[in-house]
């Protein structure tokens, strides 16, 4: 598929140690698995820092997302006696909630980007999830539907029409990126092989990749992206 550089970005979502399996340093140094980590999370690396330096190569723009929860966040299973994780809650504002391990909370290990993903082509870093009351799966909107990241402005201001999605998690954070980024009006492409998911409650990914497809979003790999005019 042709992707016109100077209208496309790509967008790299959360590919942050707690959402990463474990894994061995080339030191033999082992890694512990993030708290809410996906099953071959890790495996979304190298297909992003390959098209992540071929984007900024063309001069197109690479946006990395993160989830940047305070502690005791609303999401968080423990910040509500009694509930567990995986559980789901009903908040003012925002409708169900699904609860979390403690997890991207600011300033620690597990908020990190992992140390594998290539930050060099990266121009734009966006924080979301950081109020209190208020979970952010989109990069675009945080899940009062309203609160807007800046993202958009930061896309359309720069004439970028086009995005690119790969990263974690397709069922949660990947999905709602896309379902948004295409009801904003962006021709969204979802990287096939460039993200995994948590699969909680069961079917979940194949239930995002329908409702994906079913807004008009394409699921491509990336070794099938060109770039050029
Ligand atoms: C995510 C669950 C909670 C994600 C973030 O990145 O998909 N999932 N917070
Ligand atoms: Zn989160």
């Amino acid at each position: 598929m042709l992707i016109n550089p100077a209208k496309a970005a790509l967008i790299e979502i959360d590919v942050q140690n707690d959402f990463c399996p474990s894994y061995t340093l080339p030191s033999g140094e082992k890694i512990p698995p993030g708290a809410l980590a996906v099953e071959r999370g890790d495996e979304v690396i190298e297909p992003l820092n390959l098209l992540a330096r071929t984007f900024a190569d063309s001069g197109a723009r690479v946006v990395a997302t993160a989830d940047w929860h305070p502690p005791r966040h609303v999401s968080f299973a423990g910040a509500h006696p009694g509930k567990k994780a995986g559980e789901t809650v009903e908040l003012p504002g925002t409708g169900p909630q699904v609860l979390w391990p403690d997890h991207g909370v600011q300033g620690t290990w597990g908020a990190n980007f992992h140390e594998r993903l290539d930050l060099r082509p990266v121009s734009l870093i966006i924080r979301k999830g950081f109020r209190h009351y208020l979970d952010s799966y989109s990069a675009f909107f945080e899940n009062d539907r309203r609160t807007p990241t800046g993202l958009e402005g930061y896309l359309k201001t720069l004439g970028i029409d086009t995005v690119l999605l790969g990263g974690l998690a397709t069922d949660y954070c990947v999905l709602y990126s896309a379902l948004d980024a295409a009801a904003l009006g962006f021709t969204t492409l979802v990287l096939s092989d460039a993200v995994r998911g948590v699969g909680l409650p069961a079917g979940s990914v194949e239930a995002a990749l329908d409702r994906m497809k079913s807004a008009g979003i394409t699921l491509v790999p990336s070794t099938g992206i060109v770039l050029g005019v």
